[in-house]
């Protein structure tokens, strides 16, 4: 039986509750996302729910529900409702919003572990792996690499070589023939939510069925010529298996640019942050300066310059970020100051003083 227990409810959550005490609201899970509109899983069945004016005109739109959300709603007649507020997060899996904006983007909530897929087809590449897995030690949530469609696979020893330095796990699935799932489902545990990423047409939604037993998720082969999906997953779901974990199929992501902020690069990298320490100049920026220890390791093969070229990427991509930040920052606090003044004079005008 679902509920909100089975779905993860817990202390921590009750007794945020409790001070809340958001009356004549019940608490329930965002299981799927439309965009639209979501579908919220309460004790008393699943709802189809829009959220109110007041939640919609206060919050920015990271604070918005999103799959895997703990939220208060107001159950209406036919299995409807409203969405009134969005309880404190565990955890999220957050990137930056496509396009110019420097605004941060929450692909799913309360999470505890992201597999990330890539298939051993033309998917595979260690630095996207990098970049999702920088991505989720700034998000602190546990990673587990999937390389699916081994029966793709054109070498792979050469693959699980170029990935030996990982720290995470890795599995190696075939999602039609089932090999390596049991691997995977050591990962799930009642309560739990893992959740999927990576491109399109990798194969989450066939590993999905796979879990679940029955084919639940719609998928569709790739293009021939370069194995590139077509985006058949469209919206964000959350599934409860039976041993009462729950995974979370989504949309293929086309690229990951990265939220985060530069300090968090050292946690990453410790490697090469350390190595910097011995450089000849403390502003040494590792590219052709002399007496530098980063570029030195490189030359000596103890560090891979491939290490070296994603650290400098997520860089300058951070610190792109941070000043595009600031500047929106500024521009926002300028553009209150101007309201407010607009405001006082209107106040003097109303009352003639
Ligand atoms: N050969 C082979 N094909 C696979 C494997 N896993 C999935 N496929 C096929 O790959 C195609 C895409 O799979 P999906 O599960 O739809 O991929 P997805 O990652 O969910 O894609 P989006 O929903 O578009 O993000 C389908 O035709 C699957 O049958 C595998 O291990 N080996
Ligand atoms: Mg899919
Ligand atoms: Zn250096």
């Amino acid at each position: 039986m679902k509920n909100i227990q089975t779905l993860g409810w817990n202390s921590r959550l009750e007794s945020i509750w409790q001070d809340i005490n958001p009356h004549p609201c019940v608490p329930g899970r965002v299981i799927a996302d439309y965009g639209s509109g979501y579908k919220v899983s309460t004790d008393e069945g699943d709802v189809s729910a829009h959220i109110s004016g007041r939640l919609d005109h206060l919050s920015e739109s990271e604070e918005l529900p999103k799959v895997g959300d703990w939220v208060a709603v107001q159950p209406l007649e036919e299995c409807k409702a409203v969405i009134h507020s969005v309880l404190p997060r565990a955890s999220a899996i957050s990137r930056k919003e496509a396009g110019n904006k420097p605004r941060k983007q929450i692909l799913a909530a309360n999470i505890d572990i992201a597999f990330l897929v890539q298939s051993l087809d033309d998917d595979f590449s260690p630095p996207r792996l990098q970049r999702y897995l920088f991505q989720l030690s700034q998000d602190h949530i546990q990673p587990v690499v999937i390389l699916n469609k081994v029966d793709k696979s054109e070498d792979l020893s050469a693959a699980l070589q170029s990935l030996s330095h990982l720290k995470s796990p890795v599995i190696v699935t075939n999602a039609l023939t089932g090999k390596g799932i049991d691997e995977l489902e050591h990962f799930m545990q009642p309560g739990k939510t893992a959740v999927f990423l990576g491109s399109s047409g990798v194969g989450k939604s066939t590993l999905i069925n796979q879990l679940l037993g029955q084919d639940i998720q719609k998928t569709v082969t790739v293009r021939d010529i370069d194995s590139k999906g077509r985006h058949t997953t469209t919206h964000r779901e959350l599934f409860l298996l039976k041993n009462g974990s729950m995974i979370i199929d989504t949309p293929g992501v086309r690229e990951l640019q990265l939220w985060g902020s530069e300090e968090d690069l050292s946690a990453s990298f410790p490697d090469i942050e350390d190595l910097a320490k011995s450089c000849k100049f403390t502003n040494c920026t590792h590219n052709e300066e002399p007496n530098c220890a980063v570029l030195a390791a490189i030359e000596e093969e103890t560090l891979d310059s491939a290490r070296l070229k994603a650290y400098k990427k997520f860089q300058s991509e951070l610190r792109f970020l941070a000043s595009k930040v600031d500047v929106d920052a500024q521009h926002d606090r300028k553009k209150a100051f101007k309201n407010r003044q607009k405001e006082f004079n209107r106040i003097i005008r109303s009352k003639k003083l």
